[in-house]
């Protein structure tokens, strides 16, 4: 057992994450249930957070009233009595904030300010201190709940090593707090931050008013995890000329107040068996039609370029009018951020765009685009993955993207072609998929042309090499990979539950 063979003792994992593994929802008689979400960050990683008798501390997606108490967490999901992701409700700790507070943090700072400027459009973000302390307080409130965890975990054994893992741009100052605080008790921990959005270049990140508090607040980690190099090296090339640290670009080391802090690519996987099962299981839902599917699965961001997916898929109707009657782009779009003006504005544009392309292109019997503004489920979604000829996905930036790879792990039959953006972390590594660039809209329509018309040997070759590569590097593999960056203990427990 490699738990027990740590020097110190054995290590528990506290996960700190903006949102928990699942929301809080009143039932019909007004009694409070637990809502799972079916992410595969929550399947990979809860299941050891359960084994090594850790803890999740997040939001729970609720609001409480001024003056009343805090609720007593559920221990499962509606009338089941498996706690969620095997969680145990004495493993939550649940971080309430107030409406407000939660609006300038949220809204304000997280999908105001740090989206766009990490996803490099500065000209989409806003900056205002009072968003920016509503930040601070948010991720101060966090780092005391975390600390919290900690103590609770030392108490009930003294010997016990946490291995506190902070996620994601919404908690950026988190782990230099909970440093402090552990060094002011003499408890030891380790800690490990993993970035889910592109960290940018210098000369964007600089724009970012408290771009040294962020920094710091990053290196009060033993270890900063990104999906790919080039944002490694963002982050080294920042700190060194932000903040005039030593950095090692060799070894991807940072030195900060006498410790060295190191900075990893950690590609995020998804839960490829799963889809691939899903896929076996999945009933058709796509009525058996004379069409070709074009499919996109986004939720509604800028960032996904939606809008000049729509113009390529115009362009090919118009250049290409052997299409017509025989393909059908069906687009799923998952409500996102509605209070956030951005995302309103684009919803109309959306609206407008698809009205006027199908206006166009329409005949009495077909419709050029299927629009779906609204979530379904996985196993339906499994189904659209299994049955498309062509998957789009084509951001104008994105951290990693997982629905390239689910379109892979689903395609179980005729295989179909994946276009992809190299603007996505995952075009980093899906190399054999169609690669274009989303600004060209000329170009894109033509690859949804040649993805169309490609032959079944090719395409066969494409996507075996694809569906190998996702298999391996599947979000389990993405934990284990996180663990052993941290030099952690719990690297056997990963691999015994992960299975
Ligand atoms: C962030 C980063 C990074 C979508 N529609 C439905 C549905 N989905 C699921 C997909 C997929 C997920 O949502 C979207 O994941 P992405 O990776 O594409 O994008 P973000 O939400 O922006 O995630 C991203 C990721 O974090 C992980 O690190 O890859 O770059 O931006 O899993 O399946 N699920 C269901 N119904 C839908 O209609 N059930």
């Amino acid at each position: 057992d490699p738990a027990s063979t740590s020097p110190v003792s054995r290590e528990a994992l506290i996960v700190v994450s903006n949102r928990l593994p699942f929301v809080l929802k009143k039932n019909e008689e007004g009694h409070l249930i637990r809502k799972s979400s079916a992410g595969g960050l929550v399947t990979a990683v809860a299941p050891v957070v359960a084994q090594c008798k850790g803890l999740w501390v997040g939001w729970p997606g609720i609001f409480l009233e001024s003056g009343e108490k805090e609720p007593i967490i559920p221990e499962s999901e509606d009338g089941n009595c498996t706690p969620t992701a095997g969680l145990l409700s004495k493993q939550i700790v649940p971080v309430f904030m107030e409406k407000d507070q939660f609006g300038q943090f949220y809204n304000g700072c997280c999908n105001g300010t740090f989206w766009p400027l990490f996803h490099s459009m500065p000209d989409r973000a806003i900056f205002f201190s009072e968003h920016w302390k509503a930040y601070v307080e948010v991720n101060q409130f966090f780092a005391d709940k975390a600390m919290e965890a900690v103590d609770s975990l030392v108490q009930q054994n003294k010997d016990v090593l946490p291995l506190v893992w902070v996620h994601d741009y919404h908690l950026t100052l988190a782990a230099a707090l909970i440093r402090k605080q552990a060094a002011e008790k003499g408890i030891r921990i380790k800690l490990g931050f993993f970035l889910h959005i592109p960290f940018p270049p210098w000369d964007i990140f600089r724009l970012l008013p408290w771009a040294n508090q962020v920094l710091e607040g990053l290196l009060g980690c033993d270890m900063v995890g990104f999906h790919i190099e080039d944002y490694c090296l963002n982050f080294l090339d920042c700190c060194q000329r932000q903040l005039d640290y030593r950095v090692d670009k060799k070894n991807f080391t940072v030195e900060h107040e006498g410790r060295k802090i190191s900075v990893r690519p950690l590609p995020i996987g998804i839960p490829f068996d799963k889809f691939t099962q899903m896929a076996e299981e999945a009933p058709r839902v796509v009525r058996e039609s004379r069409e070709k599917i074009i499919l996109g699965v986004d939720r509604l961001d800028y960032t996904k370029g939606l809008v000049h997916r729509l113009r390529a898929y115009e362009n090919l109707l118009t250049k290409h009018p052997e299409y017509i009657e025989k393909v059908i782009f069906l687009q799923i779009s998952v409500p996102s951020r509605t209070d956030v003006k951005e995302y309103q504005d684009l919803k109309e544009e959306m609206d407008q765009v698809v009205g006027k392309i199908n206006g166009q292109f329409s005949t009495a019997n077909w419709s050029p685009i299927r629009y779906i503004y609204g979530s379904i489920s996985q196993a339906e979604l499994a189904a659209f993955y299994r049955d498309a000829a062509v998957c789009v996905v084509t951001p104008l930036r994105d951290g990693m993207n997982l629905v390239a790879k689910e379109f892979v792990a689903c395609q179980i039959e005729d295989p179909g072609v994946l276009i992809l953006s190299p603007f996505a972390g995952a075009g980093e590594m899906m190399h054999e998929a169609l690669i274009v660039n989303p600004y060209e809209v000329d170009l894109a329509a033509e690859m949804i042309h040649r993805a169309l018309s490609m032959p079944l040997d090719e395409r066969q070759v494409r996507m075996t090499h694809l569906r190998k590569r996702e298999k391996i590097n599947d979000v389990n593999a993405w934990t284990a990979n996180f663990l052993k960056a941290m030099d952690s203990s719990l690297l056997g427990i990963a691999a015994a539950v992960c299975r």
